[in-house]
């Protein structure tokens, strides 16, 4: 009876109106807004199902990130925080691409297969970024919701990774942190502070070059109201100036994903030489850092900058607290060439390479003791097994006579890895915990932007789009984005990269944008320039 009120409840309000297939992607629905009611109406129902599959509460996340203001998009968070799993992303597309009169037939197929007791109650935690078409697609969702029963509790505007956060504390029962705003602000910021305050207490309230001030461009998204109120908890501890905070285009010429691919400044940005300024996406699960130096000259340092800058901190941790775990960082083939080097030959920490898209870098994150990962484009979190905190925790309480009231000893490290810990939002990458956890390895160190930079050299690359008439005949085949078709072209490839120094391309179709995405890297700009737009021209 529920299947067949939804399927009569969605032909009369959420039709399906768009033709065309839509996949759940790399990062969920990805669409122009006006095509997705009726998939936000199918993914509010399936969440609902899904809830009742887990027997706990499931997030419905509403946002096109870094996206143009008129895309929209949809992803479902699954009870720990992390991306829903991947068997139903199937699932998810088969709902999604129905005809209005299949919908109750196709929900009772999943009902049965799934083994589902609609008598049990569902949980729906629903959040949405600043797009104007959101919440219009939010309500569309909720109501699938409500249609199959579901408890749905809205909150609104808020960062994607603050709804991970809410699904994931809630299901906790509030073990990771109270899954409220004010619960979120509370477990970072406390750490932030104890840890800020731990440094000071050794080395005083100067950090060598380190300077307690940042520059933020928050891309007009979710940022930008959010940020404000984090920063009020903070100011006596870090001192930002806000650009971009929505007053104008979301994502329009700002924003992280804007900053690494054009290798520039925001606009509507002042800066002086050498301030330290941070770009957010639209909703706020990625960070880039980046300043000007002398010579006006842009330099970027991105999430392979963060994975190295937090690989290094913790090792030199673990290290002070004598304590084997296995660490290991996460990258994938968009990974600057000379950051692996870095990572692998100077910390001696091993990397693995895995297919784009968090999920993938998530779950091979979940191998190590202390996974880091993090994409290029400023996407990343460190996850830390229960062996690690368990460890983490003996060492702080060791109180043998060698280690008893050493400051800078065993204890303190053991301190600082906890309190770290709880600055970092496991269940995905999170600009606000990624911003928070720089500046405190930043403090920590005592290290200015440029001393940051200087750990390794960045091999000049560029990353170039292609729109081709259908961008899935290249087939992908390892996470080195090999291709195996069109045939032939991989060969055409691998002789191209041969002729540059230090040359290294690929090209992937995009889970989230009609296009081809080609990445090239050699030993300098022009070079990498050419090889890209070479490869391009190959690609078209
Ligand atoms: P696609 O469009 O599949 O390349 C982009 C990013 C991914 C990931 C997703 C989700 C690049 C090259 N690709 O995926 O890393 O972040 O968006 O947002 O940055
Ligand atoms: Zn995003």
């Amino acid at each position: 009876a529920l299947a067949l009120a939804a399927e009569r409840k969605g032909k009369d309000d959420h039709p399906r109106t768009y033709g065309k297939e839509i996949d759940y992607g790399t990062a969920g629905f990805r669409s122009k807004a006006e095509h997705l009611d009726h998939i936000l109406y199918r993914m509010g129902i399936l969440a609902a199902l899904r809830s009742r599959v887990k027997g706990a509460t499931v997030g419905v996340m509403i946002t096109a990130s870094h996206n143009p203001v008129a895309d929209n998009g949809v992803k479902l968070i699954d009870p720990q925080g992390e991306m829903l799993e991947m068997s139903w992303e199937t699932i998810a597309t088969d709902l999604a691409n129905l005809n209005d009169n299949e919908l109750s037939a196709a929900l009772i197929h999943i009902i049965e297969k799934e083994n589902i007791d609609l008598a049990k109650p569902a949980s729906v935690f629903f959040g949405r970024d600043t797009r104007p078409s959101s919440e219009q697609l939010s309500n569309a969702a909720l109501e699938g919701s409500r249609v199959f029963n579901a408890d749905v509790k809205d909150f609104g505007i808020v960062t994607t990774p603050m709804l991970h956060y809410f699904v994931a504390a809630h299901n906790s029962n509030n073990e990771y942190g109270d899954p409220t705003v004010t619960g979120y602000f509370f477990k970072l910021t406390t750490a932030f502070r104890s840890f800020r305050e731990e440094i000071i207490s050794e080395k005083g309230p100067e950090s060598g070059n380190y300077q307690p001030a940042i520059v933020a461009d928050m891309a007009n998204g979710v940022g930008g109201p959010i940020m404000k109120q984090m920063s009020e908890l903070i100011k006596d501890l870090l001192t930002i100036e806000f650009f971009n905070t929505g007053e104008g285009e979301l994502n329009h010429e700002s924003g992280a994903d804007y900053v690494k691919v054009r290798q520039t400044l925001p606009k509507r940005v002042r800066i002086k030489s050498k301030d330290r300024c941070v770009s957010f996406d639209g909703d706020a699960d990625r960070i880039v850092y980046y300043y000007q130096d002398q010579s006006v000259k842009f330099r970027l340092l991105d999430g392979d900058r963060i994975a190295s800058l937090v690989a290094g901190y913790l090792r030199s941790l673990l290290d002070i607290m004598g304590i084997e775990l296995n660490i290991g960082v996460v990258q994938t083939a968009y990974a600057n060439g000379a950051s692996t080097k870095y990572i692998t030959e100077v910390l001696q920490i091993p990397v693995a390479c895995v297919y784009t898209g968090v999920k993938h870098l998530h779950h091979k994150a979940q191998e190590f003791d202390i996974g880091i990962y993090f994409e290029a484009n400023g996407h990343g979190t460190v996850l830390f097994s229960k062996k690690a905190k368990v460890l983490a925790k003996a060492a702080r309480e060791d109180k043998s006579s060698a280690h008893y009231r050493l400051n800078g000893g065993k204890r303190g490290a053991a301190r600082k890895m906890l309190t770290f810990i709880d600055m970092v939002n496991e269940t995905t990458g999170d600009s606000i915990s990624d911003l928070l956890i720089v500046e405190t390895i930043l403090h920590a160190r005592g290290w200015s932007v440029e001393d940051w930079e200087n750990s390794y050299a960045d091999l000049p690359n560029r990353l170039l789009k292609v729109t081709v008439k259908d961008r899935n005949v290249i087939k992908v085949i390892d996470p080195e984005c090999h291709i195996s078709e069109p045939e032939g072209l991989q060969e055409d490839f691998d002789r191209l990269i041969s002729m540059f120094t230090q040359g290294r391309a690929f090209v992937r179709p995009s889970g989230t944008e009609d296009v081809v995405r080609v990445y090239a890297e050699a030993n300098t700009q022009s070079s990498a320039d050419k090889l890209a737009v070479h490869i391009a021209k190959l690609v078209h």
